[in-house]
């Protein structure tokens, strides 16, 4: 590790970047947060675009590696810096916590943003309704999933927490908070109350929902 902090740029509303955080403050090194992204735009710089060619958000640089894609980011920083706790040694082990992390990008990611996206970032005259009611009941039916996987073990990599907790995890805040149905699902929400506790998910991904409410020019 070089000498400064770990770097990550991302504005701390989004998303992507609070999966990466809350991954990166797990791990107890020190980092500095650079605003980018929205309002705060500099995606588009030669030099940002020299450590992200994709000009997306997050990005960490700690000395070594310049890493982008935030599941990416995340097993990296888990591989480095909390091998045995966020990062299981056993391939067994490891293999449980990161296809949750395959998962959460390829089942509920894109149903569960475009629904906070057509909620919540867009005003209440512009909202398309018969699509959100869609996107509430694919969303439900993932949460579903993920339920009766938690009804035999804390986490979903098993017994104790790790880096495969981290994307889906990152949803339950704003889902829970979203004024929509949900379904019966005790278990998800068992685990959100062992998620929530953690004081880097406090910092990072229970920010004031206000402060998610975006433009929907960004
Ligand atoms: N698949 C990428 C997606 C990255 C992404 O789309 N990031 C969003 C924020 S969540 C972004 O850069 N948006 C542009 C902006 O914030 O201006 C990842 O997981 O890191």
């Amino acid at each position: 590790m070089s000498a400064r902090p770990v770097r990550i740029w991302g504005r701390a509303s989004a998303f992507n970047l609070q999966k990466a955080l809350w991954g990166l403050a797990e791990t107890g090194i020190a980092f500095e947060r650079i605003d980018a992204g929205g309002a705060f735009g500099g995606l588009d710089a030669p030099e940002f675009r020299a450590m992200n060619p994709n000009g997306r958000i997050p990005v960490v640089d700690d000395g070594e590696a310049v890493v982008w894609e935030s599941n990416a980011v995340i097993r990296y920083l888990a591989a480095r810096y909390a091998s045995g706790t966020l990062w299981p040694e056993s391939p067994a082990a490891r293999s449980e916590a990161d296809r949750w992390m395959e998962w959460f990008q390829n089942n509920l990611y894109r149903p569960f943003m475009d629904l906070f996206w057509g909620l919540v970032r867009t005003p209440e005259a512009q909202r398309d309704w018969p699509r959100i009611e869609a996107l509430v009941a694919t969303c439900a039916g993932h949460y579903r999933l993920l339920d009766q996987h938690l009804a035999t073990r804390p986490y979903l990599g098993g017994d104790r927490f790790t880096m495969g907790d981290i994307p889906a995890g990152t949803s339950l805040y704003r889902y829970f908070a979203m004024d929509i149905d949900r379904p019966d699902v005790p278990n998800v929400q068992r685990w959100y109350d062992r998620l929530r506790v953690r004081a880097p998910y406090q910092a990072h991904v229970m920010v004031p929902f206000d402060d998610l409410v975006g433009r929907l020019d960004f």
